[in-house]
């Protein structure tokens, strides 16, 4: 049984729906990569998505996040439009950051997405940072930090979550705990096995949630979110979850175990999270196919859009670079 109780029908399919629109993506942008299409590198977020759908649910839109190596379904669930998202990964001028980031620096500052990472644990200056000046701005906005299990091994994590709890800073500290980190499986690098204990070592808030199951994923940001909207403090979240992929695009995977993968992906989120919205009658049939046909349409959109995108002027190459004194 996953948790829709508390959510209201509407938010409940929207998240769905935002599931929906990551996995077709991804879909996608693993297919255009393979194919030679997307210069760089991705690595996407197929099984993950639970998470990014349900935290960003929880956030006002003023609210900000910071985001991984792993960074698209953030990106959508945060808001940015899978147009830009596309024309960035094909280096494109209409991207979201018109063409110069890529997959590993997706960004849109208007919407609170203050950047995919290429730095393992680069998101936890960042999100505290941005919950400080969230205090003296005197906002009750909120910072959502999302970082993999690999990343909770970072001395950036122990500063961030030592500093953010001597200063009770609005951060939530979202762990996809997706069980490796690259080609390593957690047990072998990280000296727990509950990494929300890690939480108690700061005196922080920590809890383990099913981060396959979007209402239980929902309802545990919402609660740390109203705890920092009132001044108490950060909270540890150890999301518990499974790539369905490898660690990128073309990993030969020789780490994992075959049968284990197939049966995660048995226990696909979006399939449990369909089935329990049918069960309690907020999601039909009918709703359900036409949320596929609106993400692949939206998805093929995109793709049109990028493809027939200009790629950026090289004159424009040294626009937003700071060189120092007098031209920043
Ligand atoms: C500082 C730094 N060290 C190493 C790397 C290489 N690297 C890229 S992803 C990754 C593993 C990250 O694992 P995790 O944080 O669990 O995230 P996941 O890939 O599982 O989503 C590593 C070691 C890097 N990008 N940055």
């Amino acid at each position: 049984m996953m948790a829709t109780s508390g959510l209201d029908a509407d938010t409940a399919r929207s998240i769905l729906s935002t599931m929906v629109r990551i996995r077709v993506f991804e879909g996608r942008v693993e297919e255009l990569f393979a194919q030679g299409k997307l210069p760089g590198f991705v690595h996407v977020y197929l099984g993950e998505e639970a998470i990014a759908a349900g935290v960003c649910a929880a956030l006002h839109a003023d609210d900000y996040i910071t985001s991984t190596h792993r960074g698209h379904g953030h990106a959508i669930a945060k808001g940015i439009g899978l147009s830009a998202i596309m024309a960035e990964l094909h280096g494109k001028a209409t991207g979201a950051c018109r063409g110069r980031g890529g997959s590993m620096h997706l960004a849109d500052f208007s919407i609170g997405m203050l950047g995919a990472n290429g730095i393992v644990g680069g998101g936890f200056g960042i999100a505290t940072g941005a919950a400080l000046s969230a205090r003296y701005r005197g906002t009750d906005q909120v910072a959502v930090c999302f970082f993999g299990d690999g990343g909770i091994n970072k001395g950036t994590f122990h500063e961030a979550a030592n500093f953010a709890t001597v200063h009770r800073l609005p951060v939530i500290f979202a762990c996809e705990n997706n069980q490796f980190a690259q080609f390593t499986a957690r047990h072998r690098t990280t000296s727990v096995d509950d990494l929300s204990e890690r939480a108690a070592g700061y005196g922080m808030r920590g809890f383990t949630v099913d981060g396959n199951d979007p209402g239980a994923v929902y309802a545990a940001t919402a609660e740390a979110v109203a705890v920092a909207r009132q001044g108490e403090g950060p909270t540890l979240l150890n999301l518990m979850t499974y790539r369905f992929g490898g660690h990128y695009v073309g990993d030969a995977e020789v780490y994992r175990d075959r049968a284990d993968v197939e049966s995660r992906k048995e226990a696909d989120p979006i399939g449990r999270w369909e089935a329990e919205l049918l069960d309690v009658g907020v999601l039909t049939e009918d709703d359900r196919s036409r949320l596929w046909e609106a993400a692949r349409s939206e998805v093929a959109a995109a793709e049109k859009f990028a493809e027939e995108s200009p790629d950026p002027d090289p004159v424009t190459a040294l626009d937003d670079v700071f060189t120092g004194a007098g031209d920043g």
